[in-house]
């Protein structure tokens, strides 16, 4: 094993102690809850002596620093990582069984930090591993959400939303520093205020409501580096229950509603993937962690530099999407209103510092805010806002003299409305998309006026996954393999796994590459019987779909296959048919009642086809509950096929892919997001492509000439699918239930089109492509080539690269070594 801080014997009487000084018990009488919290403890007391390092090293080299500012960051368990990264995974394994514990139980004590909804959420953790592993100064800035994504319960086929009290017990990875806490202002006026000294008017925020921004810090371990850095996530308190001598004792409806202010401000995540909450809380909760993550930034540069000029040369703030964007504007009024620098200094300062990440031109997901509820709650923010947007009309208007159609379409304020996209344009230095083609689409369509003025602005970062947690955590059997084949280079260098490719061939590499995957299925179907009561056969074709529940990710294309599926079994009993598994994971958004539905059809359909004995097993179908970053490890590593079929310009990149193609499973999708550059890799022979292409379906959008009800006239095989869900056949008889889908397919409301996600346009390609599945699965030495050479080509979509091409194009970071 590689070097590292771990003495067998003082670890186990570390753990030993650490029960003894918690629970008052022994380690026999320690529940496994116990022994997770104990062992964590003497992980991190590892853990805080390099980060004492690092910080130490920082101090000493003074690198240029990232600060990623997300709403999210679904950092999923943190014990098992950890381990890894401090190469003590094995040992600490050893040492728990000589102690008579399994590693694997007590990893699974440990709630998941669920503080995202999806892939954005998820990205910015894999981001924060990378940096850590790479060497670079790097701050993750979020929330302390006391209830994370909610835990999901099937009942009777529904999703059920439960809330995730992820703190319950105490998360024993996390430090609190309350002193470094920061005061953030809502509400009130300005006041202006002439200065006879400087000549200038100073503009003071004045009877606003305070809430105490407290930092939690939570270590984020490098691979094998002794780097730690931080993830910080605030949390709200009353300033009254905090400093009694700044509380005007005399104003007590003041006090009680700066103490309802604080409560709720970190309460919980909006649930939503990819579709904007438009509340005043969500307001709340993203100018308080940005105004005391830039408050805490700014103090932090000004410790070691005398000059705030030099800003940009020492720090960067990445903005993932448009939630943070706030920071442009506080930055300036940190630069304008306390340093007293001019409005072109603040602005050149500020416009060299910010970069802003686009993940999605999902319309429902651009953030627009009412100006009435901005420039109430925030009323210098706005003021600063109205400003930058009085001089970009300017700048618009020089550009393109007399053009009113340019300001009507860039303007940051327009139609009563905040436009945070905009804003974090004009403010920023850089624009990326997450991957090639989502980059080309803002380019050409959705940020085109903006790509005109700024072109140098623009440039692409496809998205990646951290392999430490989705290879080397994940599925150990694999990772083993690999590593008895090329070495364990791959771990920090991910290309290396192009070495794999001699053994595309070779029978033996073949045969093991497909029984470690028979393992890991084995694995996954003792998880679905444990969950699920249902019993599934590992040497079916495990035909995996997870990802959060969305229409246009069109899981709905998926089931609607698989009543296609299960028809033509009924038809011809005869029919040769390879087993097949159909697997679902998704959370839907509490309030997208669609999405609810199309899990309640998933679950029917397993239902009726699962327990319909006519058919030999042939076909299954599973829905698995409360799909989250812990369980998604397994599910990778236990995949055949990876279901990537959006419509075709609507996944912006899609990260699963990248995990799937990892793991040695095959891909089925459209020409969509990162897939593909997955195909670019991995090569057309070893996906399934098909369906409409982003061009043809930007066509359609822009000039109409679709029409879904074509195909249910002329395709009687889709017409007996979408007769299914509203003739009882999965309803017991309920005619009603599944209404909503049909129509949504098939009549054209008022407003929008049917079948705004092109399922009926694409669901005979899919079937094709599907059937081209089976027939290449059943080649069992063909397959296993595909499978290994997409392991063996997922080399690029690794984090680490990712990382990289920021720090030079974008982030211009220093690397640093810890001096041994
Ligand atoms: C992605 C979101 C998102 N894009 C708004 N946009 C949200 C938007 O709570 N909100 O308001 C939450 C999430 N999430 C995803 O980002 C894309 O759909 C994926 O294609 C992409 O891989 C991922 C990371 O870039």
């Amino acid at each position: 094993m590689l070097d590292n801080n771990f003495k067998k014997e003082e670890f186990k009487k570390s753990v030993r102690e650490n029960v003894k000084m918690l629970y008052r018990k022994t380690i026999e009488e320690a529940s496994q809850e116990q022994i997770f919290q104990a062992v964590s403890l003497a992980v991190k007391d590892v853990i805080i002596d390099n980060w004492l390092l690092t910080q130490k090293q920082y101090e000493k080299d003074d690198p240029k620093i990232v600060y990623y500012l997300s709403m999210e960051f679904l950092m999923g368990r943190a014990l098992g990582n950890n381990l890894i990264n401090l190469c003590a995974y094995n040992e600490v394994k050893e040492a728990l069984e000589e102690l008579g514990f399994d590693l694997n139980v007590i990893e699974d004590q440990e709630p998941d930090p669920a503080l995202g909804n999806g892939g954005l959420g998820r990205l910015a953790a894999c981001f924060l591993d990378s940096l850590a592993t790479l060497g670079y100064c790097a701050y993750g800035c979020g929330i302390r959400y006391h209830y994370g994504l909610f835990k999901q319960k099937i009942e009777n086929g529904f999703q059920v939303e439960v809330p995730d009290n992820w703190l319950k017990d105490g998360y024993p990875f996390e430090l609190r520093r309350p002193e470094y806490a920061k005061e953030v202002k809502f509400g009130g006026y300005v006041k202006v205020v002439y200065d006879p000294a400087t000549g200038r008017n100073n503009f003071v925020q004045e009877g606003y409501q305070s809430v105490l921004a407290i930092p939690y810090d939570m270590p984020i371990v490098g691979y094998n580096n002794k780097i730690v850095n931080t993830l910080r996530i605030w949390d709200a308190q009353a300033i009254s229950e905090f400093q009694l001598d700044l509380f005007d004792k005399g104003d007590y409806r003041k006090a009680v509603e700066q103490e309802n202010l604080a409560k709720n401000i970190c309460d919980v995540l909006y649930p939503n993937d990819n579709h904007y909450a438009g509340k005043e809380l969500r307001l709340k909760q993203q100018y308080f962690f940005i105004s005391a993550s830039i408050q805490a930034a700014i103090e932090k540069f000004k410790k070691s530099h005398s000059d705030l000029h030099d800003l940009p040369k020492k720090v960067t703030f990445q903005l993932n999407d448009t939630h943070p964007t706030m920071t442009v504007a506080e930055l300036m009024r940190i630069l304008l209103d306390e340093e007293g620098m001019t409005w072109e200094e603040a602005w050149e300062i500020t416009t060299h510092t910010c970069a802003y990440t686009n993940h999605t031109i999902m319309a429902e997901a651009l953030e627009k805010w009412p100006i009435e509820l901005f420039s109430k709650l925030l009323p210098r923010i706005y003021q600063i806002i109205e400003e930058i947007n009085r001089r970009f009309i300017q700048e618009i208007n020089n550009k393109y003299p007399g053009n009113q159609e340019k300001v009507r379409k860039m303007a940051i304020i327009y139609d009563g409305q905040v436009k945070m996209a905009h804003l974090a344009i004009a403010g920023g230095y850089s624009v990326n998309g997450v991957a090639r083609l989502h980059t080309e689409i803002l380019k050409k369509q959705e940020l085109k006026d903006f790509y005109e003025m700024y072109p140098d602005k623009f440039n692409n970062k496809t998205n990646g996954i951290t392999q430490r947690r989705f290879l080397l955590h994940g599925n150990p059997l694999l990772a083993d393999w690999v590593t008895d084949h090329i070495g364990d280079g791959w771990v920090t260098d991910l290309s290396q796994l192009s070495k794999l490719k001699v053994y595309a061939d070779d029978k033996r590499a073949q045969q093991e590459f497909m029984n470690i995957k028979y393992q890991n299925k084995v694995r996954l179907a003792k998880y679905i019987l444990e969950h699920n009561g249902i019993e599934v056969d590992p040497r079916s074709i495990f035909d995996v779909q997870v990802k959060r529940l969305h229409e246009y990710k069109r899981q709905l294309m998926n089931i609607l296959h698989v009543m296609y599926l299960y028809n033509q079994i009924k038809e011809h009993p005869e029919m040769d048919f390879y087993p097949r598994t159909f697997i679902f994971g998704a959370k839907a958004a509490a309030g997208y009642v669609r999405a609810k539905l199309t899990i309640k059809l998933i679950n029917a359909v397993a239902d009726v086809v699962n327990n319909d004995k006519s058919i030999n097993g042939k076909l299954k179908v599973v829905f698995i509950e409360n799909y989250r970053v812990s369980n998604a490890e397994m599910i990778f590593a236990a995949a055949d096929v990876s279901e990537q079929i959006s419509t075709a310009s609507k996944e912006a990149s899609g990260t699963g892919n990248m995990k799937f193609m990892l793991n040695g499973a095959v891909t089925i999708g459209t020409m969509d997001g990162a897939n593909v550059e997955i195909v670019e890799e991995v090569g057309e022979e070893n996906a399934f492509i098909f369906g409409l292409s982003s061009d043809e379906v930007i066509n359609y959008e822009n000039h109409g000439g679709y029409d879904p009800m074509q195909y249910f006239n002329n395709d009687p095989d889709i017409r007996n699918v979408l007769m299914q869900l509203i003739n009882g056949t999965y309803s017991n008889g309920d005619f009603e239930l599944f209404r909503d889908i049909y129509d949504s397919l098939l009549n054209t409301k008022s407003s929008d089109r049917a079948d705004t996600y092109f399922i009926l346009a694409d669901f005979k390609a899919y079937a094709e492509a599907q059937k081209r599945v089976e027939e290449a699965y059943k080649d069992e030495a063909g397959w296993a080539k595909k499978a290994l050479l997409n392991t063996a080509c997922s080399g690029k979509f690794t984090s680490d690269r990712t990382i990289q091409q920021y720090v030079d194009e974008i982030w211009h970071l220093d690397k640093v070594t810890i001096d041994k």
